[in-house]
This record gives C-alpha cells, structure tokens and sequence, in this order.
C-alpha cells in the first residue's frame, strides 16, 4: 500500500491509522508543486492529498480512504466493535472533522485570497476561528468522560488529531476545553502518532 501525503495536512490522518494498523506501507511526500503535476492529476484529479493506492488500485476521499482501511483490516478495531450503530457513530464523528470543521480552516489556507482586501481576507480569519470555536466545543463536550470519540480508538480520533493541531498552529482560542486537551496530549504521547509525525519531518 501507497499513502500519498503532505506534512501535517488531513493526509497525516492516514498515516497515524497506517501507523495504528501496522501493516507494511510506503508513504510517499508529495510537493506544492508535485500536486498539481499532470502525473499525480492522474492518480487524483483533485490535486489533493490523501490518495492511497493497494495494489495499483487508486482511492481518493479521505472518508473513503479511511473507511476502506478499517475494513481491509478489521482487526484493528478502528471502526468500532463491528456493530451497525458503533460504525455509525464513528462516522458521525468522522464526518464532523472532516465535513464541518475542516472546510471551517479554508479561510486560513487562503480561500478568501480573492478578496485582495486585507482587512476583509482577516475578517473572514476572525469569522472561521469563531466559528471554529464552536466546532470544538462540541467535540470537547463529547470527549467528557471520554479517552476517545466513542467507545474505543478510531479512524475518528486520529482525524480531530489533525484538525486540532492545525487550530493550534492558527491560534484558534481552545482555551477552556480541557477534555480536547488531554486528548491532544495523550495523542501526542502515542507511538503510531509519534512515528507518523516523524516521518512527516513534524517532531
Ligand atoms: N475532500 C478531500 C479534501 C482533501 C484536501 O483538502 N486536501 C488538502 C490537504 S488537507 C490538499 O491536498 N490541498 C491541496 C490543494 O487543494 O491544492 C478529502 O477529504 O480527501
């Protein structure tokens, strides 16, 4: 298996349940500039990362790839205890980082660049951090009482990894939400986590 990735972006995701599986794999860095080059447009038209590939066989979505890996190695465990409602729910939680507070950081990637005006560019920052804010409050009232999204580890908890070590890096105010931090820190206490950041060049 081939995980194409980016340092720190949703693709570390991946790595970190690649890590978690620990089954052989090749992570393959791709640039800025590699991304958008006509043979990597081959494998993901999108000119995005995550792309896995298993056997030649291409895979593109983060959702489907992370879904894909859960049931080509069930026994990791890292869909829940195999019941429908379990799966369910970690999709629920799933799709909240990847659908909802994701695309929220788009603003701090550039999306308003457009705009040209920099006051405006920060206003729309200031807008995507609140409501950011908001999406990590429901993800701190979830984790109370909680070491995971749900009842166990999951291609779920290893997403909001992601997502909440980029609002770190934005300054995102996560002041308050002790349960996302004691989540944070045990993640980063993690051996797979460890040895994903690693590879990235991110320790
Ligand atoms: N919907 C896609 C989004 C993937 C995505 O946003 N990838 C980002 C990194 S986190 C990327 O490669 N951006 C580069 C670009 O779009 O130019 C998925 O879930 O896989």
């Amino acid at each position: 298996m081939k995980l194409y990735y980016a340092p720190g972006a949703c693709s570390l995701s991946d790595h970190i349940v690649l890590e978690w599986i620990g089954r052989p794999y090749e992570a393959i860095r791709v640039s800025r500039e590699e991304l958008k080059s006509p043979g990597y447009l081959k494998l993901n038209p999108a000119g995005a990362v995550p792309v896995l590939e298993d056997d030649g066989w291409v895979l593109t979505q983060n959702v489907a790839i992370l879904n894909y890996l859960v049931d080509r190695f069930p026994e990791s465990g890292l869909g829940g205890d195999g019941s429908a409602k379990s799966r369910a729910q970690v999709n629920q939680w799933l799709s909240l980082a990847n659908a909802d507070i994701h695309p929220a950081f788009h603003p701090f990637f550039g999306s308003t660049a457009y705009l040209e005006d920099p006051a405006l560019i920060e206003s729309t920052k200031q807008a995507a951090a609140t409501k950011l804010r908001g999406l990590f409050a429901r993800i701190d009232h979830q984790l109370d009482g909680r070491d995971w999204l749900t009842g166990s580890r999951s291609i779920a908890d290893a997403y909001l990894f992601v997502v909440t070590r980029w609002a770190k890096a934005m300054n995102v105010d996560l002041s308050g939400f002790d349960n996302l931090a004691r989540f944070f820190n045990a993640m980063l206490g993690d051996a797979g986590v460890q040895r994903a950041l690693e590879q990235e060049g991110l320790t």
